[in-house]
Order: structure tokens, then C-alpha cells, then sequence
């Protein structure tokens, strides 16, 4: 590629652009009045709450101007991430000086009128949070949870050949565990058919209050570290002179757009397969560049201390001079109008339409996302001829579903399966049937579906594949998840920060919305017979339900035809958290493909082919959520239907959790004359629950027969043993099942007390035989729906 430099001219404007660009940084940290500084400031033209970041944005201006260049003498699709987003008057002011602003915001008009409203909104309550929020356009990414820029980043190229993501880091970010794993992103580019990541690493030495490591290593040490992680850095030193700075930058830029451009030419057009070491700068400038350098007799510029908002004019009257001189440094008059509006031949410097990184669509995913090709779930359903019949493992099904919808999409290319080295695990090996794990380290004879290309994308970081995930559905793609169900609590902060984008979201008619993030939990709580206790936690779904009721949904489907039900769900929606959990181990199944529909449709039901209060009102209902809960339900219901046949039995199956919840705090929610009907108004329930039991009870506590709902789940027992054992440790089992309700019968007399004794025994032997067989008794291993039961009602 030819280089295309910048003259002294332009860069001259250049530097005019960026100190507009910092005028409107501290205008909207500072100012509700005056935005132009017509008349000298007042202390009635300040903020009384000045809230913002200082420190970060001098420095994220001076790269957008740069950026700007770059997109315009290169053509680049181009979007920006601002890893420090805590500097969002940086991306808000460039925004509103290349005009995205004014055009998503038409009340933020591009004259004085508007600036004083961009000033005044920023921080201000009824306005804009202070960092790169969602309301911000151009913004996939926040940054306010510091350390998801560049998975954030990697996640947007995969499968955008086009598209180049600069992606800022910061100095103290890259301290965090995220971002230090995200570096490795680069063994998972295809340059022939992904886009590319210019990585901005923003040495800028300090943090909130201390310097960051990076900054105080060598020079030597960091160049290494960055080279180890497979990157070419370049660096740009500070210098006190602009100009030397602009010349400095620019030419790095070109150098790095030029590398990039090389690289993915060697690769796409003569197939070049070496992996590459990508380009990335590294910007040495002073933390709160430009701003004031001393202030009450403390160093402020290059320090900490610009970190945040550097001046309190009410509180220190000799600052409100200080803040008007800093201001007036930038030259306001030269850069506006009369009017108020950039002047044109600054405004001629931003790129173009969608090339404006505040408008390029990839940032608005909404805007570019298409459906899935599916195909039709019903068709990998498992034959069920009549319930209990054993599967291979629901989410084994489930696999051969997911390499469809892979197949499905491959020239799209806009589906991928993201985990930490699990997805053959955790039974979805199947895809591995049509595509490969994508792969750009070396390959050795003895590697197992690892390519150049592929659907697949593992690392052993949660957040990393997390990062990624996000990122690739921000930018208009779908994906899916899978992880072993103990090991996603790694990435609960993630999900925070992504529930909290899609819940703001939602309501920015200007963002379109995008494919749901989906988790497929796995390998879970309930069998982890070969790993034991630190392989238990099912606390993810209790993390998630905190979040807005109208962006999550939970699933625990019983098997594998409701699995599959719930997956092409997920998969066509759009906007929400899904978890779905499901196990791998063979297990019985229930419903038939056309019972599964139905049942997922209404969420909740009542099994009546498991029950016998089709005639009568029943004595017990036995609810159960999660597919080892209902196994072990349905066996209690066994025992019960065949020593205690009076008694009438209800059996009611939960796959959507949400159903729980009263009507007015989720959107799925039974409304309170259809829960009764389910779990009765005074009649004892006992309750199999997967996770934890309190779940249930904060999900149920306001409807009417929440006192007499027993609840059974995970309570932190566990250990290296039989599947059955597992659910013995946590009183799960159908035996303590059976007791449970017993305890809740008094009708059940003398023969319930007896059959409490024989169950009691049972619970013995079962652990006699476990600890010398080393597995569970036959009669558990082998138990059979239907076995022992009076024939199931018509
Ligand atoms: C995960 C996380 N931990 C802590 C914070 C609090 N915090 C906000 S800004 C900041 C310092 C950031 O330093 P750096 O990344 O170098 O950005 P810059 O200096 O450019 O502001 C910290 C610790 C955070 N936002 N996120």
C-alpha cells in the first residue's frame, strides 16, 4: 500500500481539530452557560456537580483526530473502542464534531445553542452518563468495568474482512486479568477472513490515584512483553512540542495501516498462512494533557491527579480563572463560527456517511443483523414411545441441531460457538461433523479439528470467549456460549455490564436490537461425578435473575426434545440473556418432540401422564425444574403412586423459571389465578429444584401457597461420587422426596410412617453398596419410569 503522510498543513488543522475536540471535552465537563466563551466566565456558568474524567480524554482526542485521518486517506471501515470509556467526553465531543451526534441527537444542534446543550447534558441529571455509554454512538463498548476492550474488539472482526477495530487500552486496564489474556486474541485471526485489531495501548502512567505497571517497567521489558504476546509495537514518545507529537503519531498510523493492509493482502491473495504479528502503538502522553499543570501548588498535568475532574471553581475561587485560561488556550474563536459551528474547513477533516466512526453501522449491530437459517428443531428430535426411555445425553442432541445451524450458516458466516475448550465436553461434538476450532498457532499432526477457519472458537478464558461473544453479537452476528455450568461465574461481571447495555438499549430507538446472548450451562451441578465439589456451583442463574426482568430468561429444559425446543428459541430471539442448562450424561427422556413443543410454548405444565389427579383434586403436587430434579421426582412419584396409591399426585414441570415470578416482575410471570390452578391453594408442594432452594422460594414468596412450598436443590454438598449420591448428599433424592411429602401428609397414617422406615433403610444400604461397588444400586441405575406405576392414565 502506498503511504499516504500528512502535510505540516494538515496536520496544522489536525491540531486545530484535536483542540476543538478538548474545548468540548472540558466544556462538558465544566460549563452549563457560555459555551463560546462570549462573555468572561461566571462561576454561574459552571456546574454545581462536576462529575467526569479528565485525565484519559486529552489523549483518546488526539487518537480520534488521528483515526479520522487514517479512515479518510485510507478508506477505512473503521470503528473505535474506548477502553478507558470513563473518558466519554472524548468519544461524545468527537461524535458531535464529525455530526453523528446532531444526527441521532437533532435537539443537539451543531450551532451555540446546541453546544450549550451538549455541555449542559453531560453528567447532568435527565442527560448522558459520563462514560462511552450506550447512548453514545459509535460505542459498542462501555468501558466503564475496566479490561473488555479488546476481546470486545477481536469479537467485532471475527468474519468483518472489512472492518478494522482501534481499540484503546488503557495503561491500568491492561493490568486486568481480561485484557492481560485478551493479547492472545491474535492466534485466533484468520487475516484472510476476519478483519483486523489495531490495539492503542494508552501509556498515559497513572491510574485512579497510582501509576500503572506498564508505565514504570522499561522500555526494553515492555516491548517484550507486547513481542511475546505476538505483537509489533510502535512507539510513540511524548514530546513536549504538538507538532512533533502530530508527525510522530501520523506516521506510526500510516506505518500500521499499511502493516495491516500487507498482511491480510499476503494472506487473502497469495494465501499466505504464517501467522502474522500483527501492528499496535503504543502512545506515551501525559495523563490530563494539555489541561492545567499546577493547581493550588501540586503537579496536575502528567500526574494522577488529572484523573479526574482537576478544578472545583466553587469550592476554590482562583479556579474558576484557572479553568477560564485553560479553555481560552484552545482558541475557541478560531475554531467555531459565528454561529457556533465547526468551521468548515476543520469540519472537512472527519470522514464521510457511514465512514464516521460515531456512524459506521458495525457499531450498531441492530442495524446489520440477519436471521439465522434454521432448520427445523422437530427434525433431531430424540423418539420417546413412551417416557423413560434413555437417551444419549440431551445436549448430545442438541449437537446435531447446532451442526446444522452451522452448516445452515456457513457462508453467512454470522453463527459461532464460543467456550473455554468444552464444546466436544460437553457433548456438542457434532458441529466438529462440519467445521473445525479456529486456529492461527501452529498445528501438529495429532490436533483434533483445529484449521486456519473455523465456527468454533475456544481459549481457556471465560472472558476471553465471553469478550468475544459480546463483541461479535454487538456487531450484528448470533452465537452461542457453552461452558461447564460451575466455571461461567467467572464472567458474572461480564453479563452484568452486557444485560446493563442491552436494558439501555432497548430504549434508544436509534440502536436496533440484537441477537440474544446465549449460554448453553453444561456439565453441571448435579454431575460431577468425576470432578466433584469445586465443579458444583449452580449460583449463575441466581446472578443473572437480579439483573432487569426484560432482558433475562432462564431454561431448564428436562430433556433433550425440550433442549432442542428451547434452543431454537434462544437462538431467534433477540435482546435477552438466555442461560439454558442442560446435561450431557444419558438420561431418561419424557416427552415426545410434539409434548416438548407444547410444554416449552406454556413454560410450566403438568405432566398428567405422571400424576393421578386427573379426576379429583390432588392431595400433593410434585413440581420439579432441571432434568436430575425431575428424574428423581418422577422416581418419589413412583414409590408414592405404588405404596400409597389413594393418594392423588400432581406433577408439574418448570422449564422457563421465570413462569414463578408474579406477572408484574417478569414478563413471563403466571398470573396469580393460573399459578393456583398449578400448585394449588393449600395443598403441600414439593419442590425439585436444580440450583439453589432458596431461588424457588424468592421467585414464589408472594403467591398464595408459598407456605406450604418444600423446597429441595443444591445446598454445597458434594464430592467425588455416585450421580445418585450427589442427590443424596443434598436431600434431592427421590427417597427423601418420598419422606418429604410424608412428613406434609398426615393422611398417609401408619403406612407412611412405614414406608418413611423402609426409605430410611434404603438411604443405608444405598450407601453401603456405593462405598464397596463404587457405583449406585441396580435398582437406581436401572429404575424405569412405568416399571413399578399403575399404568399411566389415558
Ligand atoms: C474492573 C474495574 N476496576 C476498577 C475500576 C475503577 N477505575 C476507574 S478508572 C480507573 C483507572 C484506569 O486507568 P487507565 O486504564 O490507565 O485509564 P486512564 O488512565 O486513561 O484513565 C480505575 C481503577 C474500573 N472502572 N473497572
Amino acid at each position: 500500500m502506498k503511504t499516504n503522510p500528512p502535510s505540516p498543513a494538515q496536520l496544522h488543522k489536525m491540531d486545530a481539530y484535536w483542540r476543538a475536540a478538548n474545548y468540548l471535552s472540558v466544556g462538558q465537563i465544566f460549563l452549563c452557560a457560555n459555551p463560546l466563551l462570549r462573555q468572561p466566565l461566571a462561576l454561574t456558568d459552571v456546574k454545581a456537580m462536576l462529575l467526569g474524567h479528565w485525565g484519559t480524554t486529552p489523549g483518546q482526542n488526539f487518537i480520534y483526530t488521528h483515526l479520522n485521518r487514517v479512515i479518510k486517506a485510507y478508506d477505512l471501515d473503521m470503528i473505535y473502542v474506548s477502553g478507558p470509556g470513563h473518558g466519554g467526553p472524548a468519544v461524545v465531543g468527537q461524535t458531535y464534531l464529525e455530526g453523528t451526534y446532531s444526527e441521532v441527537y437533532p435537539a443537539i444542534t451543531r450551532d451555540e445553542a446546541g453546544l450549550q446543550k451538549l455541555f449542559r447534558q453531560f453528567s447532568f441529571p435527565g442527560g448522558i452518563p459520563s462514560h462511552v455509554s450506550p447512548e453514545t454512538p459509535g460505542s459498542i463498548h462501555e468501558g466503564g468495568e475496566l479490561g473488555y476492550s479488546l476481546s470486545h474488539s477481536f469479537g467485532a472482526v471475527f468474519d468483518q474482512p472489512g472492518l478494522i477495530v482501534a481499540c484503546v487500552i488503557g495503561d491500568g486496564e491492561a493490568e486486568t486479568g481480561p485484557l492481560a489474556t485478551a493479547w492472545h486474541s491474535n492466534k485466533f485471526l484468520n487475516p484472510a477472513t476476519d478483519g483486523a485489531v489495531l490495539p492503542i495501548l494508552h501509556l498515559n502512567g497513572y491510574k485512579i490515584s497510582n501509576p500503572t505497571v506498564l508505565a514504570r517497567i522499561t522500555r526494553e521489558e515492555l516491548d517484550q512483553l507486547l513481542r511475546g504476546c505476538g505483537w509489533t509495537p510502535a512507539f510513540v514518545e511524548y514530546h513536549a512540542d504538538h507538532a512533533v507529537m502530530h508527525a510522530a503519531m501520523a506516521a506510526a498510523l500510516d506505518t500500521a495501516v499499511a502493516d495491516i493492509m500487507s498482511i491480510q493482502d499476503e494472506a487473502r491473495r497469495l494465501g499466505n498462512q504464517t501467522r502474522p504479528r500483527w501492528p499496535m502503538l503504543v502512545l506515551n502522553s501525559p495523563k490530563g494533557w494539555t489541561g492545567p499543570q499546577w493547581v493550588d501548588g501540586q503537579q496536575v498535568e502528567g500526574t494522577f491527579r488529572s484523573h479526574q475532574v482537576p478544578l472545583h471553581p466553587a469550592e476554590h475561587p482562583g479556579h474558576l480563572r484557572l479553568l477560564e485560561t485553560w479553555l481560552r488556550s484552545y482558541r475557541p474563536e478560531e475554531l467555531f463560527d459565528a454561529t457556533g459551528r465547526l468551521n468548515p474547513e476543520l469540519a472537512a477533516l472527519a470522514p464521510k456517511g457511514d465512514r464516521r466512526m460515531g456512524a459506521n453501522p458495525h457499531a450498531n449491530g441492530g442495524r446489520l443483523l440477519r436471521d439465522l437459517i434454521l432448520p427445523d428443531y422437530r427434525d433431531f428430535a430424540f423418539p420417546v414411545p413412551s417416557p423413560g426411555v434413555r437417551g444419549p445425553g440431551d445436549t448430545h442432541v442438541l449437537g446435531n441441531f447446532l451442526r446444522e445451524v452451522t452448516t445452515l450458516n456457513l457462508a453467512l458466516r454470522n453463527f459461532r460457538i464460543f467456550g473455554p475448550d468444552e464444546t466436544l465436553s460437553n457433548g456438542l461434538g457434532p458441529v466438529f461433523e462440519t467445521t473445525d476450532r479456529q486456529w492461527d498457532a501452529a498445528l501438529e499432526p495429532n490436533d483434533e479439528w483445529l484449521a486456519r477457519s473455523g465456527r468454533v472458537l475456544e481459549m481457556l478464558s471465560e472472558h476471553q470467549c465471553e469478550g468475544w461473544l459480546e463483541g461479535y453479537l454487538l456487531t450484528g452476528r448470533h452465537g452461542l456460549f457453552n461452558c461447564y455450568e460451575a466455571f461461567i461465574h467467572i464472567i458474572d461481571s461480564m453479563v452484568n455490564q452486557h444485560a446493563k447495555w442491552l436494558k439501555v438499549t432497548a430504549r434508544l430507538p436509534w440502536r436496533k436490537p440484537i441477537a440474544s446472548l446465549n449460554y448453553l450451562l453444561t456439565s453441571h451441578v448435579w454431575r460431577q461425578d468425576h470432578n466433584g465439589f469445586s465443579h458444583q456451583d449452580p449460583g449463575f442463574i441466581d446472578h443473572v435473575l437480579n439483573k432487569k426482568a426484560a432482558v433475562v430468561r432462564v431454561y431448564l429444559p428436562p430433556d433433550a426434545n425440550c433442549l432442542l425446543s428451547v434452543m431454537d428459541h434462544c437462538l431467534r430471539s433477540r435482546h435477552y440473556v438466555n442461560v439454558v442448562v442442560a446435561g450431557k450424561h444419558p438420561a431418561p427422556q419424557w416427552l415426545t418432540m410434539d409434548a416438548a413443543v407444547a410444554h416449552c410454548a406454556a413454560g410450566i405444565g403438568i405432566w398428567h401422564w405422571a400424576g393421578n389427579d386427573q379426576d379429583t383434586a390432588p392431595d400433593l403436587v410434585m413440581a420439579c425444574c432441571g432434568d436430575v430434579p425431575t428424574l428423581e421426582t418422577l422416581a418419589a412419584v413412583s414409590i408414592l403412586r405404588a405404596h400409597l396409591p389413594e393418594l392423588r399426585i400432581r406433577v408439574v414441570n418448570v422449564v422457563d423459571l421465570m413462569k414463578l415470578q408474579p406477572q408484574s416482575e417478569h414478563p413471563h410471570g403466571l398470573s396469580d389465578p393460573d399459578f393456583d390452578a398449578l400448585f394449588t391453594r393449600d395443598k403441600p408442594v414439593i419442590f425439585a429444584f436444580h440450583a439453589y432452594p432458596w431461588t424457588i422460594h424468592r421467585l414464589t414468596y408472594r403467591r398464595t401457597n408459598h407456605p406450604n412450598i418444600h423446597v429441595r436443590g443444591y445446598k454445597e454438598e458434594g464430592t467425588i461420587t455416585t450421580p445418585f449420591d450427589m442427590t443424596v448428599l443434598n436431600d434431592l433424592d427421590r427417597f427423601h422426596l418420598v419422606m418429604d411429602a410424608i412428613d406434609r401428609l398426615p393422611q398417609t397414617g401408619d403406612r407412611g410412617i412405614y414406608l418413611k422406615q423402609q426409605l430410611r433403610d434404603k438411604l443405608v444400604e444405598h450407601k453401603l453398596y456405593i462405598n464397596v461397588h463404587g457405583e449406585d444400586l441396580p435398582e437406581i441405575r436401572h429404575w424405569q419410569w412405568g416399571a413399578t406405576e399403575p399404568a399411566p392414565a389415558a
